[in-house]
């Protein structure tokens, strides 16, 4: 081992040590017996903190997730166990949101809006859509470029926080926002489907790096986007 890949690998190991134990393996779970309510974990990144560099920072990275996600997560376990929830995973609660007080919408939309949006990208990511998915890409938006205009614009008009989406509805891709933490799959989302791509354009989604400057990140976004979970959940969405 040469000294620069000792180095490298050294660091990714410290990287290891000092993140992922932290999170998912640091806590119990246990299994949705009967009506036991089992607890939500923070899920590892797929990918270190810095391995989206230069599009997504390390710092930007390691505070959204371990601060962020890890708030959202705690919050939304509180707000399930002050809601007396019981037997549900995270899609079920948010399909009938409206029967909850709101700190389950935010806190739960919040915990799985950002466990999509890691999977959604990848240090590998980038590139085009293939297959089926382009095909139905280009059925619904003519095109690949108009497909990613439509995103990047819808995302770049949010006012405040929120997400954008691309979602399955009714057998057919659509592009959607939706404000704060809601997610398409709440039963108050304006426009409802099943998310197969969605951006995070919360100012700490891109804030340190980026500034004001949402558009250039939402731009840098397509050099990550992991188009094979993406082509995943549209499988899964459509069968
Ligand atoms: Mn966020």
């Amino acid at each position: 081992m040469n000294k620069r890949s000792f180095i490298k690998t050294s660091i990714a190991g410290i990287g290891g040590l000092v993140t992922y134990p932290l999170f998912a393996k640091g806590r119990s779970s246990y299994l949705n017996k009967g009506n036991e309510q089992k607890e939500f974990i923070l899920p590892e990144l797929p990918y270190s903190y810095d391995s989206l560099e230069p599009y997504i920072d390390k710092k930007t990275l390691f505070f959204h997730h371990s601060m962020h996600h890890a708030a959202y997560t705690e919050k939304f376990n509180a707000a399930v166990k002050e809601a007396g929830i019981t037997g549900k995973n995270a899609r079920e609660i948010l399909k009938e949101v409206s029967k909850y007080p709101v700190s389950v919408r935010n806190n739960g939309g919040g915990y799985l809006n950002h466990k999509l949006y890691w999977k959604f990208m990848s240090p590998e990511g980038g590139g085009n859509p293939e297959g089926v998915l382009l095909e139905a890409i280009n059925r619904d938006f003519g095109t690949f470029e108009n497909f990613k205009n439509e995103f990047s614009s819808t995302a770049k008009q949010v006012f405040g926080s929120g997400w954008a989406w691309l979602i399955v509805s009714e057998g057919k891709l659509i592009v959607t926002s939706t404000p704060n933490q809601d997610n398409p799959i709440m039963d108050i989302a304006e426009v409802k489907g099943i998310p197969v791509l969605c951006i995070d354009v919360w100012e700490h989604a891109y804030y340190i790096k980026y500034q004001n400057r949402r558009a250039d990140y939402i731009n840098a976004f397509w050099n990550i986007v992991n188009w094979d979970m993406v082509s995943t959940k549209f499988k899964k969405a459509t069968s």
